[in-house]
């Protein structure tokens, strides 16, 4: 009885969790119908509390309603202008939740503005959209570069690349969670997750904020303590608390 009664305790947490989920996920797309499609049916969302099912219901119906109307907004621009549709999708995970779950090539624009608008490799791994930022395997891109292509990004997103750091800087103004993957030489996989991933913008030098005691998975973390709040340092500009350049000394290699 006494397990039992534990597992009703968790399911009901469970629920009340997943239904906090599902309420976010609303929120976010009711943002999006409102720049896209303002004359939704508003009244489906009601303000006094729902089962679960109802809301996954309402959800569905409400991602529904923005694709239908993007379809037609996409269409209507595409006949009569030639200024390209603006995509809203701020990261990979908003496109997760939108339904999308084949990894590859996305538009993503996470200022919601036109200037803020670029592609980016998008893994959808269980349960999360991941946004790549770098991606580095056979080693036919060197990383071992200025500040500027480091501001900037290189490589090619759809194989070794750096996205650059303006771009993570504005990707990470909203709440963002960081996972390095590793693949070892004998093919054993990893996974370090840490929680609040931010860099600080150029005057700041790029600077990492991250939530060192957030960390969990099965990579052993020697990243956070080393790097949590340092700015950046690249072969031609050095901001490292060490006497050497740190870059230099790496040459991009790790
Ligand atoms: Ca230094």
């Amino acid at each position: 009885m006494q397990s039992l009664a534990g597992g009703n305790i968790i399911g009901y947490q469970d629920a009340q969790q997943e239904l906090l989920i599902y309420r976010q996920r609303v929120k976010v797309v009711q943002e999006l119908l409102a720049v896209d499609c303002p004359d939704y049916n508003k009244e489906l969302v009601p303000d006094s509390p729902v089962h679960i099912e109802v809301m996954k219901w309402i959800y569905k119906q409400l991602v529904e309603t923005l694709i239908d109307c993007r379809k037609v907004t996409t269409a209507v621009t595409t006949s009569t202008s030639t200024t390209p549709a603006t995509p809203y999708y701020r990261d990979c995970q908003e496109l997760f939740e939108l339904g999308l779950n084949v990894s590859g090539v996305y538009e993503i624009n996470p200022g919601h503005s036109l200037a803020t608008t670029f592609k980016v490799w998008c893994d959808f791994v269980d349960s999360h959209g991941w946004t790549v930022i770098q991606r580095r395997g056979n080693k036919s891109v060197t990383f071992d570069r200025n500040w500027e292509e480091y501001k900037n990004g290189f490589g090619d997103i759809e194989g070794e690349h750096w996205i650059g750091n303006e771009k993570i800087h504005i990707l990470t103004l909203t709440n963002q969670q960081l996972n390095i993957h590793l693949r070892a030489a004998s093919g054993k996989e990893s996974d370090g997750v840490w929680q609040r991933f931010f860099i600080a913008d150029e005057a700041d030098h790029f600077r990492l904020t991250i939530d060192e005691h957030s960390h969990s998975g099965d990579l052993q973390d020697t990243f956070s303590s080393y790097h949590n709040g340092m700015m950046f340092t690249a072969g031609n500009s050095d901001n490292d608390l060490d006497s050497d350049n740190c870059a230099k000394m790496w040459n991009g290699k790790i």
